[in-house]
């Protein structure tokens, strides 16, 4: 059986590396410059929002918040969202007007979801 102390010794070297760890993926986090995000959320069967306004050349974290299987999908701007990928970091850069539909084929009111989003 080994040394109650050295033991002890591995133990806090492990806790130490756990939180120099943890604490480097916070500055990762930190480190993707992001200027906004923007949070849409989807459930049966509307966007929260009719509208979405950001700025061209801002950097946009988006969030799909959604309740139920629903998905956004702007192909002007290379922005896809759905349940398996509900966040993606993107700079619209063209100004203009992006109206999208629900990309998810997910019910009886699936045409009705409709939004835009607005690049000024
Ligand atoms: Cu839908």
């Amino acid at each position: 059986m080994k040394h109650p102390i050295a033991i002890a010794a591995a133990l806090a070297t492990l806790a130490f590396v756990t939180v120099a760890c943890s604490s480097n993926q916070v500055e990762e986090h930190h480190a993707a410059q992001v200027d906004k995000e923007m949070v849409i959320k989807a459930s049966n069967y509307t966007f929260e929002s009719s509208e979405y306004r950001v700025k061209a050349g801002e950097t946009v974290r988006f969030i799909l918040d959604s309740t139920g299987n629903h998905g956004i999908h702007i192909k002007e701007l290379g922005l896809k969202l759905d349940p398996n990928q509900t966040s993606q970091i993107l700079t619209p850069k063209e100004k203009g007007s992006y109206p999208f539909q629900c990309s998810i084929l997910c019910g009886p009111g699936h045409k009705e979801m409709t939004a835009t989003l607005i690049v000024e």
